[in-house]
Formats: C-alpha cells, sequence, structure tokens
C-alpha cells in the first residue's frame, strides 16, 4: 500500500516535469501534429534503447530543459519540505531567487515585476509585489495553476479540502492575485488530490469526479470578491462563451462532462471552447478534460502508448501553452497511474526527474511520520 502511494506521489511530481519538458518543445504552435509527436516520442524510445544495448553515450544527458513550470514548482516543493509548513516569505524569496538565478526559463510576460518588488521588499510585505500587478486587479495567467501539484501532496494526510484550498490560495497569491488565477491553481490542486485517492484498479468515474470539483469550486466562485477583474472581454466570434459565466470554472467543468461524451470530440473544439492560452481560465480546464479523457478511452493515433503517455501526447497535440497544459495534466496522471506508468526514455532524457523524485520521498516520508497534535 505504502509503496503504491509513493509510487503515485513521484509520479505526480516526474509527471508533472516530463510533460513541461517534452510541452515546452511546442509551446506556443497553434497546431501540433499528432503523428510528429508520435515519430519524435518513438525516435527518443529508440535512442534510449540504442544507447542502453550499447552502453553509447548520449550527446547531451538532459535532452529537454524544464522551464519556469518546473522550476517554480521545485520552490514551492523545496519551500514547504524544508519548512515543514507554509512560510510566504521563504517561498516568495525561493521563487525570486530561483528567477534570478536563471531568468531564461521562459517566464510569464508580466511575473519579473512581481520578483523584482519580492527582492527589493521588506519580507513582511511578500504579497505586495503581485497585488499590484496590472493595476491592482493582479494577473490572471496560469503561473499559479502551473507550479501547484505539491501543495496536493504537502496536505494528502489531511484529506481536507478546505485546508488544500487555503494553503493553494496563499501560494498563488505569492505571484497572482487575480481571482482567475486562483481558483485555476485551486482546481488543479483538488484534481492532483482525488487523482491520488482514485482506485487504480477501477475504471474512472468522470461524472463523479467532475461533480466532485464542482461541489469544492462552487462556492468559491460564488463568493469570490465581485470587484475584482474578470476575464477579457470575449473576442467577436468567439467560442468561449463559458469564460463569461458567473462561475467560469464550474460552466466548463460541467462542458467537459459533455465532451467526454462525444465519440468524436475534435481537439479544434477543445482549444475553442477550453482555451489552451496562458491564462488560467483558458488553460486549466483543457488539462481535466486530457486527464480524464485518457482514462476513460483510448484516444486515435495515441492508443499504442500507455495512459499517462496519452494524457500528455494528447494535452500537447492541442497546441497552445502546450509545456503548461501537459505538467498540470501530466501531474493529475502520475498520481493516479504512478511513476511506473512514466516511459523509462522520458525520465532519462528530461531534465529534474531525479530531484521530483526525491521531493515526491520527501513528501511521502511527512505522511509516515506520527502527527502530533
Ligand atoms: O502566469 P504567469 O506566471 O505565466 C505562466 C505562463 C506559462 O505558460 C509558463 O509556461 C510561461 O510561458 O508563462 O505570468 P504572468 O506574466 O503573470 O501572466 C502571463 C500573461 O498573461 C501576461 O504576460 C499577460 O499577457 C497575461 N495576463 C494579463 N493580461 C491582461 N490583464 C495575465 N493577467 C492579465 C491581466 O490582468
Ligand atoms: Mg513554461
Ligand atoms: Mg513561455
Ligand atoms: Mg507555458
Amino acid at each position: 500500500m505504502d509503496k503504491i502511494l509513493l509510487s503515485r506521489f513521484k509520479g505526480c511530481l516526474v509527471g508533472g516535469v516530463v510533460g513541461d519538458c517534452i510541452g515546452a518543445l511546442y509551446e506556443g504552435l497553434s497546431h501540433v501534429k499528432t503523428n510528429d509527436l508520435i515519430e519524435r516520442i518513438n525516435k527518443l524510445e529508440k535512442d534510449r534503447q540504442t544507447q542502453r544495448e550499447h552502453g553509447t553515450k548520449p550527446a547531451e544527458k538532459y535532452g529537454f530543459s524544464y522551464t519556469d513550470d518546473t522550476a517554480m514548482a521545485r520552490s514551492v516543493a523545496g519551500s514547504l519540505i524544508d519548512k515543514g509548513q507554509f512560510d510566504a516569505p521563504d517561498m516568495g524569496k525561493r521563487f525570486a531567487e530561483e528567477y534570478f538565478r536563471e531568468p531564461d526559463r521562459g517566464y510569464g510576460g508580466s511575473i519579473a515585476a512581481v520578483f523584482d518588488g519580492i527582492r527589493d521588499t521588506n519580507t513582511t510585505d511578500v504579497y505586495q509585489p503581485a497585488s499590484k500587478q496590472f493595476e491592482g486587479s493582479g494577473s490572471y495567467g496560469n503561473g499559479g495553476a502551473m507550479r501547484i501539484a505539491p501543495a496536493a501532496l504537502f496536505t494528502f494526510c489531511d484529506n481536507n479540502a478546505t485546508k488544500l484550498i487555503s494553503l493553494v490560495s496563499s501560494i498563488t497569491r505569492l505571484t497572482h492575485t487575480n481571482h482567475l488565477a486562483i481558483h485555476g491553481a485551486i482546481l488543479v490542486a483538488l484534481a492532483v488530490d482525488q487523482s491520488l485517492r482514485l482506485p487504480q484498479d477501477t475504471a474512472v468515474d468522470c461524472d463523479e469526479f467532475i461533480e466532485a470539483l464542482i461541489i469544492k469550486l462552487r462556492p468559491l466562485e460564488e463568493e469570490h470578491d465581485k470587484s475584482s477583474m474578470g476575464p477579457p472581454p470575449l473576442k467577436k466570434n468567439s467560442k468561449r462563451v463559458l469564460d463569461a459565466s458567473a462561475t467560469p470554472y464550474c460552466a466548463k467543468l460541467k462542458r467537459i462532462k459533455e465532451m467526454l461524451k462525444e465519440p468524436n470530440l475534435k481537439t479544434a473544439t477543445v482549444v475553442e471552447e477550453l482555451g489552451t492560452d496562458v491564462s488560467a481560465l483558458g488553460s486549466v480546464p483543457a488539462a481535466v478534460l486530457c486527464f480524464l479523457k485518457a482514462a476513460i478511452q483510448n484516444i486515435p493515433k495515441l492508443k499504442d502508448h500507455n495512459k499517462f503517455s496519452q494524457t500528455v501526447l494528447y494535452a500537447i497535440t492541442l497546441g497552445g501553452d502546450t509545456d503548461t497544459v501537459a505538467t498540470m495534466a501530466g501531474a493529475m496522471a502520475g498520481a493516479l497511474y504512478g511513476m511506473e506508468a512514466i516511459p523509462e526514455s522520458w525520465r532519462y532524457y528530461c531534465e529534474g526527474v531525479a530531484d521530483a523524485e526525491t521531493m515526491a520521498e520527501h513528501f511521502f516520508n511527512m505522511t509516515q511520520a506520527p502527527t502530533v497534535q
């Protein structure tokens, strides 16, 4: 039992890393051909096999570098592990230090101002720089959601959604104060948490999974501070009508339920209605869809790959913010299928896998320690 949970913790963090590293190869492309992606993945597998058989050294150990998604997830995990609790100044400082150490990891367009602010400010004000973004409305980017999976591991033993939601909100507000960014991060964390608790030997009940998400999210969406800015106005002819709902994440989750019942769901429909862009509302729902779709059916053209791989590869074929949708979906899928489901060649060629594994072990060890009340 414990061994399985450890594998699922590792699967979650490593799943996020490989989704980011492989997804990053396609970031920003409006169209990713499934056949091209499969060819690349099969070549990766073949290279690794040759290398294993002949003991040849690959030209580069880390073929695929991680981006800001993983860089920030590492800071979230590192801070929670080292401090044993949420420590806002420490985590904020880690985000900023990491950014100034390696600013070229593909960070969002506006977030550098937050890191500047955190560096320049005294630590009691660690939340202030983020709250000043976008004239005080805060960023609605997906930078909070992309890094949040470690929070679900940290609170796993509590099995308390309210506690997880509060932690996620605090972590997200360090850089993103817009309610859409916070609710998106909460949705990812709740999905990871629910995934970790799904039985591995029973078919996933998508309606039940989605309903459980809606029950927890709806009160938050209904109660949020109505003064904070909503999504940008819809573009002419946009099919993203659900973005304008008063409870947009719940509206999209309901739509995902229907989409999962459509046998010939087109990727274009997913992209047009849910979105795969850098906003949280325009990317987190797509990640949930990828995870659930691969869980309940074999995705055409990807059926030779296992469920974990199908999740990540399908996410990438949607195009757009591929590293981020794939990292979020990869964390959800890894939490269900476990470390063993992540192809060895992916683990070998992606940067940051060993560290993710070590961090998952730390979180797992926390679940084994006796709790002091
Ligand atoms: O959210 P964030 O950390 O970006 C994460 C994304 C992921 O895809 C990463 O892989 C990386 O590529 O970037 O960074 P932010 O700069 O806070 O938000 C991202 C972008 O969303 C901004 O640069 C803006 O273009 C847009 N955005 C907004 N635009 C107008 N008004 C976010 N909030 C607003 C807003 O309030
Ligand atoms: Mg990135
Ligand atoms: Mg980028
Ligand atoms: Mg991205």
